[in-house]
């Protein structure tokens, strides 16, 4: 996947029913990261995110609010997850929404070539679904309700009651796949990650599969099953094929074949559905199966899962307001290691804000361009032969070795451990300044060469620092990079070899990438 092959990454599309909280912008943010380091590495990069639109929970929360589904759907979306984009800073290529042509028109296409190739038939179903979920659920999915809900099963997800459906619907063929998929999971053990989720999907695949009702009756907000109008499709199955559809399928073959298939980052909540499900539909319809699904963990409140149901969500712009996209995107990647779950907490944010960002990097980056302004009227020195010393050395070292860590780390998606990387520089330059006293050898003219040595050393380091950090932190690396005087963006800088780059000739003022915040004690 390195060296200029494609890399194509999708978020799942999310429910327009309500406004996103730091759930979504979680994953949002981790699959921007890695769509940014590749397109910084030169590989040909597409990232995908979009919002689902169909199904009984946005029609019923449209009739709720004395409005049709599309209505509602195109509020939300103008409104609220279309700006969340750039309050995260969302480098997406494409954004998808299941209510447009292109996706309505392939969905029925592929869901036409599946009847035609025998994989769907007519059957009856009752069953226990959840609607928060869309998803039928089994008795072991469900747990005993408490406070109004005593009495009562519900969803252990949503901590509500499921209804009970009796339907007749068309069904796929799902049960046929069992076998291949657990040959999949077998000779691909990285298809499923992390590890705990791979596990989970293995074992529930092993029970045996049951074929899935894709059909609906009782309501009409839904694409049309192409050959029988009275029915509409059942919401998950349209909505996983957006990532086919956008890439293509049905309408641009080269494309699709160029993209095709994708690194899914998704929540562990719906992992069942993309590691079983989806590369069901797809080995059915003759389709390469995704390359990779990643559930990662969930961001907790009080030990649940933060959700708008529980009235746990927070809006993401509650924290960029105060702190900014930047430090949002740093904070919950390198606070919760990817793969697990992960408790916010207002005071971890402020003190790795100033601890990290403010005292760490911006102030590193400050005083190395203060310096370089001071002692050398902005001009970069150059460093002399002869007063490179092994403290030197080791810098470019660790340089070299981070920048190969990083990206090790971000081929396996394991983006908190870039991040940790990364910042061994960020705290090995720190104690190279304070071991090396710049603003003592400029006070003894005899220490000149080393002086222009050492600032040198710290210049490159830092740059090397903005190129590594600008998947991260895009808006502080590309003000660092414009005050050291760098060639182009931030973002053209070849990440694979980042600890290459030499210096540019000049510094310019930088200002304070992260300043100081006042933080009134919120929440
Ligand atoms: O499931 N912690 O949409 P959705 C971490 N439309 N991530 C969280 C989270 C939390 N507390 N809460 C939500 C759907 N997420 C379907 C997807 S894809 C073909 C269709 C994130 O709006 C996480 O990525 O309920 C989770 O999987 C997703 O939001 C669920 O979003």
């Amino acid at each position: 996947m390195s060296d200029g092959s494609s890399f194509y990454i999708t978020t799942p599309i999310f429910y327009v029913n309500d406004v996103p909280h730091i759930g979504h912008a979680y994953t949002e943010v981790a699959a921007d990261v890695l769509a940014r380091w590749h397109r910084q590495a030169g590989d040909d990069t597409w990232f995908l995110t979009g919002t689902d639109e169909h199904g009984q929970k946005i029609l019923r929360t449209a009739t709720a609010n004395g409005v049709t589904p599309k209505q509602w759907a195109d509020k939300l979306v103008a409104e609220a997850w279309e700006p969340l984009l750039a309050t995260i800073d969302i480098s997406n290529d494409d954004f998808i929404r299941t209510t447009e042509p292109r996706h309505e028109k392939n969905v029925q296409l592929f869901l036409q070539r599946l009847y035609d190739a025998g994989y769907i038939y007519t059957g009856e179903y009752e069953g226990y679904y959840c609607v928060g979920c869309e998803e039928y659920k089994q008795l072991s999915d469900l747990v005993d309700g408490t406070g109004q809900y005593e009495g009562q099963l519900v969803c252990a997800i949503h901590s509500k009651p499921v209804e009970l459906l009796k339907e007749r619907n068309y069904f796929f063929r799902m049960s046929d796949f069992a076998e291949r998929l657990l040959a999949l999971y077998e000779e691909r053990p990285d298809f499923v990650q992390p590890e705990s989720v791979r596990n989970e999907i293995v074992s529930f695949v092993r029970r045996g599969l049951t074929d899935l009702s894709i059909s609906r009756q009782t309501f009409d907000w839904g694409i049309k099953v192409p050959w029988d109008e009275s029915h509409v499709v059942y919401v998950w199955f349209d909505a996983l094929l957006n990532y086919a559809t956008a890439a293509g399928y049905g309408s641009d073959d080269e494309k699709f074949a160029r993209l095709w298939p994708a690194t899914h980052i998704v929540g562990k909540d719906i992992a069942r559905f993309h590691a079983v499900i989806w590369p069901a539909m797809l080995l059915a319809a003759g389709l390469e199966v995704p390359r990779q699904v990643y559930g990662h963990g969930w961001l907790l409140v009080g030990g649940e899962k933060m959700s708008k149901s529980k009235l746990t969500g927070i809006a993401p712009e509650q924290i960029t307001d105060t702190f900014g996209s930047d430090a949002f995107r740093y904070y919950f990647l390198r606070a919760i290691n990817f793969g697990q779950d992960g408790s916010f907490s207002w005071e971890d944010l402020s003190a790795r804000y100033q601890a990290e960002l403010a005292n760490g990097f911006g102030n590193l980056a400050s005083r190395v361009v203060a310096m370089v302004t001071r002692y050398f009227d902005g001009a970069v020195p150059a460093a002399v032969e002869g007063a490179v010393t092994d403290a030197e050395r080791r810098i470019r070292e660790t340089e070299r070795r981070v920048t190969a860590a990083a990206d090790s780390a971000i081929d396996r998606l394991a983006v908190h451990e870039a991040i940790a990387r990364i910042w061994e520089l960020v705290d090995e330059l720190n104690g190279y300044i304070t071991e090396q006293e710049p603003w003592a050898l400029a006070k003894d003219p005899a220490q000149a060469a080393r002086l222009a040595t050492v600032l040198n050393t710290a210049v490159r380091g830092i740059g090397t620092l903005a190129v590594l950090l600008s998947p991260v932190v895009p808006e502080a690396a590309a003000k660092l990079w414009t005050a050291l005087g760098g060639a182009g963006t931030v973002q053209q800088q070849p990440i694979r070899s980042a600890w290459e780059w030499e210096g540019g000739a000049r510094v310019e003022p930088l200002e304070a990438l992260f300043p100081r915040i006042e933080v009134e004690a919120t929440a």
